[in-house]
């Protein structure tokens, strides 16, 4: 007598997860020089003087600038590295990071 054997079909996933995105967020302050600031950003992000002088000024003008967006751990490190690097000259530069939308 025949019998029937049924396999289970695995199903395969082909969904994709991106990983979320983190900004690295500029904040202005009232004393670090402005041409600290565009090293700082040439240096840590790897911008042109065009680009750094760019971000430099938007932030000085409205208070905050997205500088980039990454990876939650190097965005994470760079803000520190980049902020850091103000405090060694004695200046309260900041960098934040944010989850984008
Ligand atoms: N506001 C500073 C000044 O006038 C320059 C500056 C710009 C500082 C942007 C921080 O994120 C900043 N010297």
């Amino acid at each position: 007598m025949p019998s029937t054997v049924t396999i289970p079909r695995t199903s395969t996933r082909l969904k994709t997860e991106r990983p979320k995105l983190f900004k690295v967020i500029l904040l202005n302050d009232d004393f670090t020089p402005r041409e600290f600031v565009v090293t700082v950003l040439k240096a840590e992000f790897r911008m042109s003087e065009d680009q750094a002088h760019r971000v430099m000024i938007t932030a000085h003008r409205r208070g905050v600038c997205v500088v980039a967006v990454f990876t939650k751990d190097i965005a994470e490190t760079k803000a520190t590295r980049a902020t850091d690097a103000g405090k060694a000259a004695g200046y309260p530069l900041m960098f934040t990071t944010e989850p984008e939308e």
